[in-house]
């Protein structure tokens, strides 16, 4: 087999891997998105549970697809494409899982915080410079990802994700699903909330948790919780870079912002600024914070902040002279307790405020915030809705849904019954459903949009107790599907999905909204690219050598590289293939290197040949049936 007669012709990067495929809605209901359709659910009745639309479109060969027992069917047959894009975040793992919705299969796993091997990410130059100009942890804990917006929808370029951990920011592109940036936020401990400046993706707010003396250099009084501050940080969503922080008093858990870039909004659970679990429960309301940007961009123009580690910090506090008289550059308002989510409605009139220790959420209406003067009359509703709600999704049909940590339920309500009732009524609640157990966010599908799609929603379980095989102690987290397109016959729990530890949030985005590349383009790379034939090995020094080579089926441009012991080797890899999917590796054993390189990349890892002997650099990655043969003899000499 040679490797000319292996090398496919197949069109580079046909992109038949994102758009080839119709969703049968087009062709079935000319004029009609599926969308759309969706949304008439309950006036279809019958029919709107067909949401995976492979029985509608199977309908004439007589293929049915799993079905339940009201019609509701995610499944997509073999060789199918999904309708949505899921991106979770992994919690302590630390990286970013892609799945297909509504088949909630898991696609790939984006590595942020985390090194990955079978990604090759923390082990090239590049990726492995990246996390240690980071910090240099070897983990992190992602909550948030948020995909950028233009207009109020989904763009498909970025990803953002925070890390809890250690007060990062990541961005991914979303070209190749790979991170390409991350900021180690000054002056921020527990970076939690992540969320956009919207419609168009402005700003990237990193939501400080944490309360930590500012600057926390050791300076100051480190015993006394009550000198210590949390900060708001608004990262340049280009360069990543920290623009400027607001200091608040209390603390601050979950944001969201509004729809056309006024506030932004974050929930808080230690008004109390206490530094025990006693003292943090204490009040029974906390402060809301709605940070009006604009008034805190014209603070920063007129040069009213400190700069702390080269950040300007505006001080936000209650008793700033910024928040005095008409204009204050952040409200602080009251809800109970402890609260958790925080969501803004798809027609930005409201935000609504779960409750976490108080079985109500609140809902503010955005428009009275400026023009009350106490700031809880900007409260307009008050459901109750059941014990322990986090987070809040929209279905774009006037209904929101709320997890209930306690009763392992989601709630759906309708929110302008909400508004129109007594507080803490119960009759905007429409239907319960029991999840499995103990959910912490749910998403629907294009929730954080002006325009959710209303078909699909995942309540993100921390407990699975009883639905899996027993795998001993550590148990899988269980991601559950339901079907929210159907108004007239309620919610209907589609699916059981185990996930590793521990998804908190997502991000559910149409596919067509997405267009990742299926090979690189080299221009978008800042290595240089090394042609079959033109690969090199230069020795550059006393004891570096420099090595440029391709790779493609079934070799590498040498077969071997001959170094001495001590030098400081650098090798640069290109794959040459221009077919999609066809990847090589470069595994260097007893070196800790692995490159991952997909066609038309170019990769690089510097290491240090420092133990004489013959290494079998070889390519890891299942290439073709001469895939064990692609190998290259690194040989170190040793020193005489
Ligand atoms: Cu509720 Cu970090 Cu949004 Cu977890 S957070 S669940
Ligand atoms: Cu190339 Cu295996």
């Amino acid at each position: 087999m040679s490797n000319d007669t292996q090398r496919s012709t197949d069109a580079e990067g046909s992109g038949d891997q994102t758009t080839g495929s119709t969703d049968g809605f087009d062709s079935l209901l000319p004029g009609v998105r599926r969308r759309d359709f969706m949304k008439a659910g309950a006036a279809v009745g019958g029919i709107s549970g067909l949401a995976g639309c492979s029985s509608l479109l199977n309908e004439d060969d007589g293929v049915e697809g799993t079905a339940s027992a009201s019609g509701v069917d995610n499944s997509v047959p073999p060789g199918e494409h999904d309708e949505y894009y899921a991106l979770l975040s992994g919690g302590q793992a630390g990286d970013v899982r892609v799945y297909g919705l509504p088949s909630m299969r898991e696609l790939i796993r984006i590595p942020v915080f985390n090194y990955d091997a079978s990604r090759g990410y923390g082990f090239d130059d590049e990726s492995k410079q990246m996390l240690e100009d980071a910090g240099g942890y070897t983990w992190g804990d992602t909550h948030h990802p948020r995909i950028s917006q233009t207009d109020g929808d989904y763009d498909g370029r970025f990803a953002y994700v925070n890390d809890k951990a250690n007060g990062r920011m990541a961005r991914i592109d979303l070209t190749y699903f790979e991170t390409d940036a991350i900021v180690d936020i000054p002056n921020q401990q527990g970076t939690h909330g992540a969320c956009a400046q919207l419609p168009d993706t402005d700003l990237i707010f990193g939501v400080g948790e944490f309360r930590t003396p500012v600057p926390n250099d050791g300076t100051g009084d480190l015993e006394d919780p009550d000198s210590y501050g949390s900060v708001l940080a608004a990262i340049n969503p280009e360069t990543m870079n920290v623009e400027w922080e607001v200091l608040i008093d209390g603390n601050m858990d979950n944001g969201d912002g509004s729809k056309e870039g006024r506030y932004f909004f974050t929930s808080a659970y230690n008004t109390e600024e206490a530094a025990t679990e006693s003292g943090m429960t204490r009040a029974d309301r906390d402060d809301v914070k709605a940070f009006d940007i604009p008034r805190i961009e014209a603070a920063v123009e007129a040069g009213n902040y400190e700069t702390i580690n080269e950040v300007p910090v505006v001080d936000g506090r209650k008793d700033s002279p910024l928040n005095q008289g008409d204009e204050p550059i952040v409200h602080y308002i009251p809800t109970p307790k402890s609260p958790h989510g925080v969501s803004v409605t798809p027609d930005n009139e409201y935000v609504v405020i779960s409750g976490k220790l108080d079985p109500t959420a609140s809902i503010i209406d955005i428009d009275k915030i400026d023009e009350v003067d106490d700031p809880t009359d900007a409260i307009v509703g008050q459901p109750k809705l059941g014990l322990g709600p986090l987070h809040t999704a929209y279905d774009g049909r006037g209904h929101a849904y709320t997890t209930l940590f306690i009763d392992s339920q989601v709630v759906k309500w309708d929110i302008e019954e909400a508004v129109n009732a007594e507080p803490r009524s119960e009759s905007p609640v429409i239907e319960k459903i029991d999840v499995h157990y103990n959910p912490g966010h749910l998403i629907a599908a294009e929730s954080y949009t002006e325009d959710p799609a209303g078909d699909w929603l995942i309540s993100l379980n921390k407990l699975s107790k009883d639905r899996f095989l027993p795998v001993g102690p550590q148990h899988p987290e269980n991601d559950q599907l339901i079907y929210i397109g159907d108004d007239e016959n309620g919610m209907e729990l589609v699916k059981d999905s185990p996930a590793q530890a521990e998804p908190h949030d997502a991000s559910i985005c149409h596919k067509s909204k997405i267009d990742p590349k299926a090979t690189y383009d080299p221009e978008d790379l800042e290595l240089s690219h090394t042609a079959e034939g033109e690969s090199s090995m230069e020795r550059v020094g006393d004891d570096r050598v420099e090595i440029e080579m391709y790779s493609t089926r079934n070799h590498y441009g040498f077969q071997e590289m001959v170094v001495r012991e001590g030098d400081e080797v650098e090798m640069q890899v290109t794959n040459i293939e221009t077919t999609s999917d066809m990847l090589h590796s470069v595994a260097i054993p007893e070196h800790d290197i692995h490159m991952r390189i997909a066609p038309q990349e170019t990769r690089k890892a510097t290491f240090t040949a420092d133990e004489p002997g013959v290494y079998w650099i070889y390519c890891a990655h299942f290439c073709s049936a001469l895939h064990l043969e692609m190998r290259s003899r690194l040989i170190v000499k040793p020193e005489v």
